[in-house]
C-alpha cells in the first residue's frame, strides 16, 4: 500500500474547526471485511464480552486498548487515509492515545470525552453495523466543542439536564445524526457533545484516540490523561503488537506516550483492589 498520507481538504478542516466533527462515507469500505473479521476475532479470543465473560446485551462490553490486540488492526494507524486525517488535524508528530472496542448495549447519554482547552484530542470511530438516527447512530451537537463560547459552555452545563431545562429527553435534543454503514468513518473533537439512542444490545464499534503532541511544559497534563487508563486495569497504554509491529513512522506517534506511562502499572494495581471489574468505558 502506498503510505503517502491523504490529507484533508481546507474545507474539511474548516468544517471540523467550526462544527467539531467530520464524516467520511465509504472511506475504509475496501478493508471493512478484514476489519470486521479482526474485530470479531478479538472478542472470541477474549471470551466474547466484558472481562472474559459473554456479552449479555444489557451492559456495554469494552476492551482497551483495542487496535493493539491484532496486527492488522494496528496497521490502521499507518493507513494513508487514517494517517492523513491525523496529520492534517494534529500535525506530523501526533500521538496515538489508545483505543477501545465495544459491544454497546442501549443508549449513550450526552457527554464530551474531555474538555481540553489547549491541546486538541480527536476520536475516530468505526461502526460495524448499518445505523440510523433511531437505531444507534452517533449524534453530535455541532459547535459544542468550542470552549469559552457561550453556546458551548451552556451545553456543557446543561445538556444532561435537558428534561429540566428544555422539557425534552436526550433523544430530542437538537443534533446531527451521523448515519453510517460499515466502511464509513466518523471523527470528532473530544470536546464535542455526542450521544446515541435506540441501538441494539450488540452494537459493534471501535475507536482510535489521537492528540496533538504535548509540549514539554504540559507533560504533567499528559501523565494525568494517561492515569485515566488505570480504570481499564492496563499496565501500559499500548499493547505488545502495536509496539512490536511499529516501523519508524508509527513509532513517532507512540514515543511520547511510551515515555510517560511508567506510573500506570501502579495506578492499575490500585484500581484492581477497588473495582470488581475493569471499566466498561
Ligand atoms: O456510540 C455511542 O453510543 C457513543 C460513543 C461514545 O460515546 C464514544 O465513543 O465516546
Amino acid at each position: 500500500m502506498d503510505s503517502t498520507p491523504i490529507h484533508l481538504t481546507s474545507q474539511q478542516l474548516s468544517f471540523f474547526q467550526t462544527f467539531g466533527y467530520l464524516g467520511f462515507p465509504g472511506l475504509l469500505s475496501d478493508r471493512i471485511g478484514e476489519i470486521i473479521g479482526e474485530f470479531e476475532a478479538v472478542w472470541s479470543e477474549r471470551g466474547g464480552g466484558h472481562h472474559g465473560r459473554p456479552h449479555d446485551g444489557k451492559a456495554r462490553s469494552c476492551i482497551v486498548p483495542f487496535l493493539d490486540q491484532r496486527e492488522k488492526l494496528c496497521s490502521l494507524l499507518d493507513d494513508p487515509r487514517i494517517h492523513g486525517m491525523a496529520v492534517s488535524l494534529l500535525g506530523e508528530d501526533f500521538n496515538y492515545m489508545g483505543s477501545d472496542g465495544n459491544y454497546y448495549a442501549g443508549d449513550t447519554g450526552w457527554h464530551s470525552d474531555g474538555w481540553h482547552r489547549d491541546i486538541l484530542h480527536v476520536k475516530i470511530a468505526l461502526y460495524l453495523d448499518p445505523l440510523t438516527r433511531d437505531t444507534g447512530a452517533l449524534r453530535v451537537i455541532p459547535g459544542s466543542h468550542r470552549i469559552g463560547d457561550h453556546y458551548a459552555d451552556g451545553l456543557q452545563e446543561g445538556v444532561r439536564k435537558s428534561q429540566d431545562l428544555w422539557g425534552m429527553g436526550g433523544r430530542d435534543v437538537p443534533a446531527v445524526a451521523l448515519e453510517t454503514r460499515p466502511g464509513d468513518v466518523v471523527l470528532f473533537n473530544h470536546n464535542t457533545k455526542h450521544a446515541s439512542f435506540g441501538g441494539s444490545g450488540r452494537r459493534r464499534m471501535f475507536t482510535i484516540n489521537l492528540s496533538q503532541r504535548y509540549p514539554e511544559d504540559r507533560i504533567e497534563a499528559l501523565r494525568t490523561y494517561i492515569s485515566g487508563a488505570a480504570r481499564f486495569w492496563i499496565d501500559h497504554v499500548y499493547g505488545e503488537a502495536m509496539v512490536r509491529t511499529a516501523g519508524p513512522g508509527r513509532l513517532r506517534h507512540l514515543d511520547q506516550v511510551m515515555a510517560n506511562d511508567g506510573h500506570l502499572a501502579e495506578l492499575s494495581r490500585q484500581a484492581r483492589l477497588k473495582m470488581t471489574e475493569p471499566s466498561r468505558g
